[in-house]
């Protein structure tokens, strides 16, 4: 591979992951993580890491000539439940943060951008189940209106000025390894940790809330299958639906009592139960399976199983 990647918003919950796989991939010296603090020990001792703020575009420019990067990952972003405290926050850090990366490949600096979309792009008009890569978007959360925003930019500079940006849409993302921040679907990993500790949870989305969901690792194999795809095969320039599994609440805590028989869940909906009625309970993929061959993994089953397994021992 020529030229170093640089992950932005490494110390997240992807963003960890992925820079750990990406160096499996290419090298530990040829990704450079970077993130506003801090993160895993594993992340921080396998590889360069600076500290970074995404909005600083005078400091990643130096990072970048520093290290010589040819790809950024920009997983930096405020999600639905935080952005609805800090709107303006918000906007201002999900939105410089992607015209710095795009502007960097436009001037030719970069050659190639992964930003990640979300199912959050929908709204309450759109089609609530197999919803269609192209339909309605009205979003009605600032993170939503944001990343919409974003998609329309990321077409627009791939058609104007040939950047050479990829992204996905992706659903709640389900995983044991780093906790998320501020999600509507939070909720799927706690009611892990709660079930292994105490044997009870008590969710803030309603029992019936079904969203479309994933497993950590199909994300990460998205991430990578997409930014490695011949150029010609990914088709779509704002972003692809992605899907792989989708339930309730009331249908996780139910494949949870199979291995921890007295586990109970308690429902108190409050403000984020109605991001989650805004959003699709189903994704349509037909997109990304026949362009550039997705295919996901876990299903609730083995989600399940791996989640139990998995946080039982973080938990240890
Ligand atoms: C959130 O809940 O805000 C995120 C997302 C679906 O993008 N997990």
């Amino acid at each position: 591979m020529a030229g170093r990647i640089l992950i932005i918003g490494a110390c997240g919950q992807i963003g960890t992951e992925l820079t750990l796989k990406l160096r499996e991939i290419h090298g530990n010296d040829q990704v450079i993580a970077s993130d506003i603090r801090e993160g895993a020990e594993e992340l921080m001792q396998s590889g360069p890491f600076e500290i970074l703020n995404a909005t600083d575009e005078p400091h990643i420019k130096e990072v970048v000539q520093k290290y010589e990067v040819k790809q950024v990952y920009l997983m930096a972003a405020m999600l639905s439940a935080t952005a609805e405290k800090a709107p303006m926050k918000a906007w201002d850090l999900n939105m410089d943060s992607l015209f710095h990366i795009l502007n960097l490949a436009k001037e030719g600096t970069i050659d190639k951008i992964f930003w990640p979309s979300s199912i959050a792009v929908f709204g309450p008009s759109t089609p609530k189940d197999d919803t269609p890569q192209t339909t309605v978007m009205e979003p009605t959360t600032v993170y939503g209106i944001s990343k919409q925003t974003g998609e329309r930019w990321c077409e627009y500079y791939f058609n104007k000025f040939g950047v050479d940006v990829r992204s996905i849409r992706y659903p709640g993302i389900i995983s044991y390894k780093t906790l998320p921040g501020g999600g509507t679907t939070d909720y799927a990993i706690e009611i892990f940790h709660e079930a292994i500790k105490n044997s009870e949870y008590t969710s803030f989305l309603a029992e019936d809330a079904a969203l479309p969901m994933m497993y950590m690792d199909d994300a990460i194999k998205a991430t990578v299958d997409i930014m490695e795809a011949p150029a010609e095969k990914v088709k779509v320039r704002s972003s692809y639906n992605l899907s792989a599994i989708s339930f309730t609440p009331d249908v996780l805590a139910k494949e949870i009592r199979k291995h921890i028989t007295d586990f109970e869940i308690k429902y108190e909906p409050d403000f984020r139960q109605k991001i989650a009625e805004s959003w699709p309970s189903s994704i349509d993929d037909n997109a990304a399976r026949e362009d550039w061959g997705w295919e996901h993994e876990f299903d609730l089953e083995k989600m399940t199983t791996t989640m139990l397994e998995g946080v039982g021992k973080t938990l240890k």
